[in-house]
């Protein structure tokens, strides 16, 4: 299912949902400079939608907002074309919910290794789950040769590798390789824990899409598997 922006002016999308309520935002750019974002919800949606400018690198997310009073805006957004974000907005939520009424993504979250810092994994599946994805845990002290096979039994869209033992640089590419061998190319094959940056480059080298480090948000995480997992390509 494809989402089609009728709205010439647009040269850029950012879609999202927002923290509270039914609140969905979108970030456009209209090739002026600066992100323009709207919610079609309540007031924080207007804050998410600037962001989402902001992260497409649109200098600063304009962040208009429909509740005039909260704060001027930078820069008046004509009345059809915020019409067309509201639009935007809502058709984003039809579409999401479409998409995951559909199948749900499903993600294999592993514990490769000896480490037995699972704290991280745990929460990361129950926020997932919550989220609306199908979430297998492989539990503690798995081998690479286990993770592969999991996936490929479980046929998951995402595999999620949660390390903290400091062991990443020999299991992850040996995780990435095994998934290649039994044909998994395409799952998406992401990593948290405790990585340290300089070794992020090697790593995604070997074929983990993203790291992500102590902080990470459920939704940041959500909106990264929702938009790159196999599924959504
Ligand atoms: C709690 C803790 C423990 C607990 C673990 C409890 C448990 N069941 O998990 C206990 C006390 C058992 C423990 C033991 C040890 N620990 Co410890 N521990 C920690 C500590 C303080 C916090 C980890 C934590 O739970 N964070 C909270 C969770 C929610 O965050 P998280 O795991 O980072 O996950 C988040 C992100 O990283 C990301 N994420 C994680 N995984 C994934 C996966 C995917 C796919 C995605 C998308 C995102 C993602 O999203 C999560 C949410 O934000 C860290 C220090 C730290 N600040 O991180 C040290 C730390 C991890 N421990 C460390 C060490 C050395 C040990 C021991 C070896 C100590 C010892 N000598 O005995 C043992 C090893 C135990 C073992 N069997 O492996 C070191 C590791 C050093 C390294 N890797 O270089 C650390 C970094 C402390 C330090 N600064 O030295 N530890």
């Amino acid at each position: 299912m494809a989402l089609t922006v009728r709205a010439p002016w647009v040269t850029k999308i950012a879609l999202g949902g927002a923290g509270v309520g039914a609140g969905l935002s979108v970030g456009v750019d209209d090739s002026d400079g600066v992100g323009d974002g709207l919610g079609a919800g309540d007031g924080l949606s207007d804050a998410v939608a600037a962001a989402l400018g902001e992260r497409l690198g649109m200098g600063e997310g304009g962040g208009v907002a429909h509740d005039w009073t909260r704060r001027a805006p930078r820069r008046p957004i004509a009345a059809t074309r915020r019409r067309t974000i509201r639009h935007l907005a809502l058709r984003w939520g039809e579409y999401h919910a479409a998409a995951m009424a559909d199948r749900p993504i499903r993600v294999l979250l592993a514990k490769p290794g000896l480490d037995g810092h699972d704290r991280g994994a745990k929460v990361l599946a129950r926020g997932l789950r919550d989220e609306g994805f199908e979430v297998i845990y492989t539990g503690l002290r798995q081998t690479p040769e286990m993770v592969a096979a999991a996936a490929l039994q479980e046929d998951v869209d995402v595999v999620g590798l949660s390390i903290l033992s400091g062991a990443h640089m020999t299991l992850l590419p040996k995780i990435c390789q095994l998934l290649r061998d039994e044909g998994l190319g395409d799952v998406l094959v992401t990593a948290g824990g405790i990585i340290p940056d300089d070794d992020i480059p090697a790593l995604e080298s070997a074929g983990i899409s993203r790291v992500f480090g102590p902080g990470t948000t459920i939704r940041e995480v959500a909106e990264y598997l929702r938009t790159n997992a196999r599924r959504a390509a």
